[in-house]
């Protein structure tokens, strides 16, 4: 039978999230929980107003998995190429013995964050540790570490150096999930597993500690694998955990995916609530419009390929493109949310030609049109089918970000009641003239130059939100 909410504190959150129309559930059939969400609305620190400005994340798995790359005698593996252990064609004792060929002699964590400068991503995320439970960094509470392999050194301490120095925050993968350690256990059936479960509990937070203290500058953690029963059975440690890091790393940001509640209810509480600092649920898909993200910060992640993030040799189906990606970045920052591109280098510490490729060709678009991205936001003007507007945030400046340009060539620029445009220029080139066609009050046309766009092109549109919709400037301008 459900509690009915009584406490003041966790009424006055209720009121609070209801207030900002973030949950469908009314104060009335809302339940007291002790490990539900502890906020109302968006974190509004300083470290979190820099997560939210940089839109454009890097993500980088790799790892042991990198070695076969989605093969094994001759085989392949049809799944993720990080999860090829879990695969009946390759013996588990070969995957837990590939540490000893880990020795990757082409790592160059100065030329990666290089690379990722000039892509324009503002953070990056690193596997410290996938679900095969080997770690990247040489933890001294596991012997499945790169200190076992031929390479011997971290591999983490240079890459969030070297990431730090281009201006790049590092955000540190976890997961949860751990297939090489003796006492992780999916699901608690007997007293020995629950016992295991104790001491793996420990282990986690050991590490997760030993990772802060080791790379204090790292901005957050990006938590994987909470799905099983014995996490998300367990809201209290999750709860415990997340207050226990933020309290040792003040400011550090943590995702939906770290906790679940008493009841088992992942990302939001069992009364609608985000937990965690941003939505952390958009894997490989992205909100189609703005009511869908409730008024959350949130991230997206996306592959290259259609379901790959470790290096795999042979990419199947559809490989995304850069103007692809291009499109989903503008379309995350036009819904308030960041997005984050995956990576899966290869065992030698070298990146697939593709994505240098993606890498060069986003960084040329970002290099031109950056400015629409970082600090940008949902700009509350009604989505046009030629692309996506972008507001600078807190400013009158909005980006049209144009992706599909229509045939006519002419775009319909729909602003809300009382917003009037006062100047519109392309990005790359303010001083040629782009003169506003008046169609209406608060509407427009405006007439791209005839060219064969091959990126999506950017304009910039100042308005003027108190207006009264005067809008003779432009009259004038066409005479
Ligand atoms: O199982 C993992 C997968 O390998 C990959 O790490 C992704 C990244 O978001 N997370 C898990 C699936 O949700």
């Amino acid at each position: 039978m459900k509690k009915f909410c009584t406490a003041a504190a966790t009424a006055l959150l209720l009121l609070q999230l209801q207030s900002q129309g973030q949950t469908g559930i009314s104060a009335k059939d809302s339940i007291i929980l002790e490990h539900g969400a502890h906020r109302a609305g968006n974190r509004t620190d300083a470290d979190m107003e820099r997560w939210r400005s940089l839109r454009l994340g890097q993500f980088i798995h790799w790892g042991l998995y990198a070695i076969p790359g989605g093969e094994w005698k001759g085989k392949t593996y049809n799944g993720a190429a990080e999860w090829i252990r879990s695969w009946k064609e390759m013996p588990q004792a070969d995957y837990d013995n590939l540490y000893k060929q880990f020795n990757p002699v082409n790592y160059n964590p100065e030329q990666w964050a290089q690379q990722a400068k000039d892509m324009g991503t503002g953070y990056m995320i690193i596997t410290t540790k996938h679900h095969d439970g080997f770690c990247l960094w040489p933890s001294k509470y596991s012997r499945y570490t790169v200190a076992a392999s031929p390479w011997k050194k971290d591999i983490i301490g240079p890459m969030v150096t070297a990431y730090n120095k281009k201006g790049i925050d590092v955000y540190l993968y976890f997961s949860i999930i751990d297939w090489n350690h003796p006492d992780y256990r999916a699901s608690l059936k007997t007293p020995a597993d629950s016992l295991a479960n104790s001491r793996f509990k420990v282990f986690v937070k050991n590490q997760l500690q030993e990772l802060l203290l080791k790379y204090p500058t790292v901005k957050g953690f990006w938590f994987d694998g909470t799905w099983d029963d014995s996490w998300k059975n367990d809201g209290a440690f999750s709860d415990e955990l997340e207050q226990y890091l933020q309290k040792i790393h003040p400011g550090l940001i943590i995702g939906s995916r770290l906790r679940a509640d008493e009841k088992g209810a992942r990302h939001f509480d069992s009364n609608g609530h985000l937990m965690g600092d941003y939505e952390q649920g958009w894997e490989r898909k992205l909100p189609e419009k703005f009511a869908d993200i409730h008024g959350n910060d949130w991230e997206g992640v996306m592959t290259i390929p259609e379901n790959q993030w470790g290096y795999n040799a042979k990419w199947a189906g559809h490989i995304k493109t850069s103007n692809e990606l291009i499109e989903m970045l503008v379309k995350s920052t036009s819904l308030d949310g960041n997005f984050v591109i995956n990576f899966g280098p290869k065992s030698d510490g070298t990146f697939r030609t593709e994505e240098l490729q993606r890498m060069q060709e986003i960084g040329q678009w970002m290099k031109t049109n950056g400015a629409a991205i970082r600090g940008g936001g949902y700009a509350g003007f009604e989505k046009q089918d030629w692309g996506y507007y972008i507001r600078k945030t807190g400013t009158d400046s909005v980006f049209m970000v144009v992706c599909n340009v229509p045939v006519s060539g002419s775009l319909r620029v729909k602003l809300t009641a009382q917003t009037t445009l006062t100047k519109a220029a392309y990005l790359d080139n303010p001083t040629q003239p782009l003169l506003p066609e008046v169609i209406g009050k608060n509407e427009y046309f405006l007439h791209l130059d005839a060219k064969n766009y091959q990126t999506p092109v950017v304009i910039l549109l100042q308005t003027n939100r108190s207006s009264s919709g005067d809008n003779s400037h432009f009259e004038k301008a066409k005479t």
